[in-house]
């Protein structure tokens, strides 16, 4: 069975939406947001830098949100599109975007003391929301124009969840800051949130974390 090492409301929460969409059996294993847990040897040889989220697999332990994703999917035959499909490039190209820019710069906007001295931290916030925007503005273009399967169609991808739960954070933040930012300003984005909202997978994982009904359109950050 998988084991996830998980704190709620992390990255860890795409991983176990992810496992409940597939009904794949898993143990949760709750790590304690405090960093001194995170730092023991035994976690530090599974997740080197003390990051959520780990995954315990047959093949080895996982760490790295988009390549469990994307393992746990071609694993299962599922929630992405096969290697030999001709939608796995488009695929490919815009998960690994999102987790580049969108996941990369979230954490800028959080935390800007890890990439800038104490004195730029509002200069670093400032930039990271002009970027944060591009990018939202990017992925919100190409999904009105290209309507990708993997995205809109019936059956949602591993990306909707991974996008999902970035844009929550983003959703939740609190008002004012430069992390807050609406999902509702990118529409096609937005809908994407509003059918993921819905679906029992993200139900049963919002629920076990404790995230509230409208936990990726309008959502309390816990
Ligand atoms: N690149 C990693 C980033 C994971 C990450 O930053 N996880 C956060 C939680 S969302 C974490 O563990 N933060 C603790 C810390 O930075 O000390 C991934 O995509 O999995």
């Amino acid at each position: 069975m998988y084991k996830l090492y998980c704190v709620p409301d992390w990255s860890s929460l795409a991983v176990r939406m992810v496992l409940e969409e597939l009904g794949e059996p898993y143990e949760a294993i709750l790590v304690d947001n405090d960093k001194a847990e995170r730092d023991t040897p035994a976690f530090r040889s599974m997740s080197p830098l003390g990051l959520i989220p780990a995954l315990e697999t047959p093949d080895g332990v996982m760490i790295e949100t988009t390549a469990i994703l994307l393992w746990l999917a071609d694993r299962h035959g599922r929630l992405a599109p096969p290697p030999s499909s001709p939608e796995r490039a488009a695929f490919l190209k815009w998960l690994l975007f999102t987790n580049n820019t969108v996941h990369t710069l979230i954490l800028h906007l959080f935390h800007p003391e890890r990439v800038s001295s104490e004195d730029a931290t509002s200069a670093t916030l400032a930039l990271a929301r002009r970027q944060m925007e591009e990018v939202l503005g990017i992925l919100d273009a190409m999904v009105q124009e290209e309507r990708p399967s993997w995205l809109v169609g019936p059956q949602p991808s591993i990306l909707n969840f991974y996008l999902a739960m970035l844009m929550r954070w983003m959703n939740g933040y609190e008002q004012g800051h430069p992390a807050h930012i609406r999902s509702q300003s990118y529409p096609s984005l937005h809908q994407v949130l509003v059918t993921l909202e819905m679906r029992p997978a993200a139900i049963r994982a919002a629920r076990v974390e404790g995230l509230g009904e409208t936990f990726f359109t309008s959502p309390t950050l816990i």
